[in-house]
């Protein structure tokens, strides 16, 4: 990456990183890398990585193949599962397509239920996840299953995978999450350094960039020179601090950090697995690694455990470290687990810490943009 570009040029190189998708995936197979594709934060990537495959998100964030899946299923589901479907049923998803395994988790009952017939296209191994943080065996459960995922990789693959290759796993990625975290904790700059737009655009964009070191060393370099530019004066206009919670955001729902953006506040902290859920806690390296892990994956804080505290702590300590002023909980149309934690967030942010909370349920589709920006405009006001 040329430094020497202006920032925005440099930000739009991360979001080209997905659009080149096809040709990333073509060279990975040439080159006879495997390629493991995930839905969920909850996999365990540095157990792919130790195996030398690389891991790919294809969480889909668009409506482009939605008509096509809901002839399968139902239309009442989260449209990242519907979309997620379609581009598996229809191959126009290159990492998809390429993909050698997939590995699912049982997370939301419509994702898990999902898995079974996307076993049609691909082949799938979907990892049972506890509906709970609490207690010795929900832990003992997951500790079994990452280590079951390991055999798994190495039958599929026809390796072996050692406990040494595993460690080095694990340091690489947490390399990875620390600059990753260096580059989005600039939002907690106040006048603010980079618009959530942007944030957004280089950490998603980063999960498309497979060769680590080389990403590593572009979010350190990214992140100095934002930080050099601050310096200099090169600062936003004081404008509300929003954070986002709730369901994943990239691609078609990124409409809603448009619609607060175009409405006169920046958001600076998303809380969603896009970001920060997947990125805050490391794995310790100094312990037997599938304990590690286990105890690291499990930790996180989504609305499909019960219950949840988790996600509360990690938003304590945003709405603290990023000085807040409002919060958006934003729900995928349909998602339960997420739509049903409005209430106990609310309570949290607008009733303990006296901060203005807002839900929004959205969808893939451009039809709620007109909508979006009405409701934004007037919670900005407020704030
Ligand atoms: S760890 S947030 S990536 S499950 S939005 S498909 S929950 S109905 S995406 Fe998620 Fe893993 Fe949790 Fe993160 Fe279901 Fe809700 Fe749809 Fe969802």
């Amino acid at each position: 990456m040329d430094l020497k570009k202006e920032l925005p040029a440099i930000f739009e190189n991360f979001s080209e990183a997905r659009r080149n998708g096809f040709i990333t995936a073509k060279i990975l197979k040439d080159n006879n890398i495997p390629l493991v594709g995930t839905f969920c934060t909850y996999m365990p990537q540095e157990i792919v990585m130790a195996a030398g495959a690389v891991v790919v998100s294809l969480c889909s964030t668009s409506d482009e193949t939605i008509g096509e899946a809901e002839i399968d299923l139902p239309r009442n589901l989260c449209p990242l599962i519907k979309s997620s479907y379609g581009f598996g049923k229809t191959d126009k998803c290159p990492y998809f397509y390429f993909a050698d395994l997939i590995v699912g988790e049982t997370t939301c009952d419509g994702k898990k239920k999902m898995y079974e017939y996307l076993g049609d296209f691909k082949d799938v191994h979907v990892m049972q996840l506890p509906n709970t943080q609490i207690g010795e065996k929900s832990y003992e459960l997951w500790k079994d299953e990452v280590i079951k995922l390991k055999n798994i990789i190495e039958k599929k693959f026809a390796l072996q995978i050692t406990e040494e290759q595993i460690k080095e796993a694990i340091k690489l990625k947490n390399r990875e999450r620390v600059a990753l975290k260096n580059f989005y904790t600039l939002g907690q700059l106040n006048p603010p350094a980079i618009s959530g737009t942007d944030i957004l655009k280089v950490v998603y964009g980063a999960t498309f960039k497979f060769d680590k070191e080389i990403s590593i060393k572009e979010l350190e370099n990214i992140t100095e020179k934002v930080k050099i530019e601050y310096e200099e004066g090169k600062r936003l206009d004081s404008k509300p601090r929003i954070l986002i919670t709730g369901c994943p955001i990239g691609g078609a729902s990124e409409k809603v950090v448009k619609a607060i953006e175009d409405n006169g506040a920046y958001v600076v902290a998303y809380e969603n697995c896009t970001v920060s859920k997947a990125n805050e806690l490391l794995v310790d390296e100094n312990k037997n690694v599938y304990d590690a892990l286990a105890e690291k994956y499990l930790a996180i804080g989504c609305s499909c455990m019960s219950p949840n505290l988790n996600r509360i702590d990690l938003l304590e300590k945003m709405i603290e470290e990023y000085k807040v002023d409002g919060v958006v909980d934003v729900v995928l149309q349909a998602c339960h687990t997420y739509a049903v934690e409005t209430l106990s967030i609310k309570r949290f942010v607008s009733g303990k810490h006296k901060i203005p909370y807002m839900a929004v349920e959205t969808d893939y589709s451009q039809s709620d943009v007109g909508q979006l920006n009405t409701r934004m405009a007037a919670f900005v006001e407020m704030l």
